[in-house]
């Protein structure tokens, strides 16, 4: 079914428990965490606790998650000090946009100058 938790998925398995992760916020439809590998100084994913292999398909599905995803982005923001200064949510979507991980996730990157246009 649609949003269902998917065996062979590396972020389900962080939103079951079954893989650690470096948690600092969630509610009851999102989970953020420190990305692993990390791209500036501030690094964190949110992402949604049910499974859609990207932020376009979570969004025709569940608006109102894909709108709770965008809201704990800003919170993420406020949290780690980054409004001020600035920062970047990305939702790579597609590996030909460099997606690795095909469980719907934003990017938030910050701490340090982020160049325009990306790579
Ligand atoms: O982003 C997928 C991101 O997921 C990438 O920046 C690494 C990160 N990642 C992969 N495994 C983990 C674990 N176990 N914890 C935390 N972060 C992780 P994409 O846009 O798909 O390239």
């Amino acid at each position: 079914m649609a949003g269902e938790p998917q065996a062979d998925c590396l972020f389900c398995k962080i939103v079951s428990g079954e893989v650690p992760a470096t948690v600092v916020r969630e509610t009851d439809t999102t989970v953020a965490f420190r990305d692993i590998n990390p791209q500036a100084p501030t690094h964190i994913l949110v992402i949604p606790k049910v499974h859609y292999p990207d932020a376009a398909s979570l969004a025709a599905a569940e608006p109102q998650v894909a709108a709770d995803v965008l809201g704990e982005t800003g919170a993420v923001a406020v949290d780690e000090k980054l409004v001020e200064t600035g920062y970047r949510v990305v939702f790579n979507t597609g590996s030909g946009a460099g997606q690795t991980v095909f469980h719907a996730h934003a990017h938030v990157l910050g701490g340090r100058g982020l160049n325009w246009p990306p790579g």
